[in-house]
């Protein structure tokens, strides 16, 4: 039977696990680090862990060894690993509640701020794992960079994200769609969309300076889209199914709805949502909705979503086939397309 990409959880977190009596750490130790592991790691949607399997087959074009199938599968993990970290500090750092439908790690009683040493001690995994599976091979260095440079990214896209959005000081001048567009590629795009496919290229031999540009002028457009997707859903998604309860508005974020409110509103409608973003009120929030409401910004959303699905297929069919197989980001495309978590 096929191995599926689940499976190999057990071996990686055991992978972990069993290593740490060898620093002799007190057993609540070990019971704290299992716990949080399996709190945080598993239960999302798995997009970004899955896709390195399906890119290395359509890069290659052929049936995968048993060897690459696994090795494709723990890179997976590893991002799963690296999405868990950047949660677990977003949810802390964003007040958020609820995360895959649970309360946010950070909220636990016996938590609270460890959850920062918690989000290093991921990180830190995320090393061990890859040395563990790749050490002998030739490409272990091109990995370990890759971790670390989109690690990178995604903590400077975070930080503009925070210092965009001050608690409790409102001051719209400070959002713009040029900001927004750089926070996203930066805190979203490289992470969930860029690494998977890089990584995959890495094993497949087929990595070098050109054909990763190639490939990141289309994936990180399409992890644009997919932020777009997440801050509409931060407001008009249902909570049961995403799995965690909006939070943008009160937290003074420069999304891409508020962004479209700029665009278009009087300076009477910019006054009012002066007067109520950005605070923890439930009337203010659901004055801000009602602006949404009356400058139609769901509409304004569902002809992005079209637009981008056209350009987006419009640079694919633009790629070179004997630089990269396009169907690696068709695949990744049609599986946002539309999507409601
Ligand atoms: C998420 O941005 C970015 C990272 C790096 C986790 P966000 O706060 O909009 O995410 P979410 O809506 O899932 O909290
Ligand atoms: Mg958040
Ligand atoms: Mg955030
Ligand atoms: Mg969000």
């Amino acid at each position: 039977m096929e191995t599926k990409f689940e499976d190999y959880w057990e071996e990686i977190r055991n992978e972990i696990i069993s290593d740490l009596p060898s620093y002799k750490i007190p057993k609540e130790g070990i019971d704290y680090i299992e716990k949080c592991i399996n709190y945080n790691i598993p239960g999302g949607k798995m997009n970004r862990g899955k896709s390195v399997l399906v890119s290395l087959q359509t890069i290659l074009n052929r049936d995968l060894t048993e060897d690459e199938t696994k090795k494709a599968n723990i890179l997976g993990w590893a991002i799963e690993w690296l999405q868990a970290l950047f949660l677990v500090s977003d949810d802390l750092m964003d007040a958020s509640i609820t995360r895959r439908g649970h309360e946010c790690w950070y909220r636990k009683e016996e938590v609270g701020l460890i959850a920062v040493n918690d989000t290093l001690i991921l990180e830190s995994c995320i090393y061990k794992l890859l040395k563990k599976y790749f050490r002998n091979e030739k490409y272990y260095i091109d990995l370990v960079e890759l971790f670390h440079e989109v690690s990178y990214k995604t903590e400077l896209g975070q930080l503009i994200d925070l210092i965009t959005a001050p608690q409790n000081k409102v001051n719209l001048e400070k959002f713009s769609m040029d900001k927004y567009i750089w926070i996203v590629r930066y805190k979203t795009a490289f992470y969930s969309f860029y690494l998977p496919v890089a990584l995959a290229m890495t094993m497949a031999g087929v990595s070098n300076e050109k054909s990763l540009k190639v490939a990141e002028d289309v994936l990180i457009p399409l992890g644009e889209y997919f932020q777009v997707q997440d801050d509409y859903l931060d407001c008009y998604g249902d909570p049961k199914v995403i799995g965690k309860i909006g939070t943008d508005i009160q937290d003074n974020k420069c999304s891409w709805l508020v962004n479209q409110v700029l665009k278009i509103c009087t300076p009477e409608q910019k006054q009012i949502l002066a007067e109520n973003y950005g605070q923890d009120d439930p009337v203010k929030i659901q004055r801000v909705k009602d602006l949404y409401k009356e400058l139609k910004i769901e509409e304004l959303y569902k002809q992005y979503e079209e637009e981008s699905y056209k350009n987006i297929s419009d640079m694919i069919s633009k790629v070179d086939p004997n630089v990269i197989n396009p169907d690696v980001f068709t695949k990744f495309m049609n599986r946002i397309y539309k999507r409601t978590k």
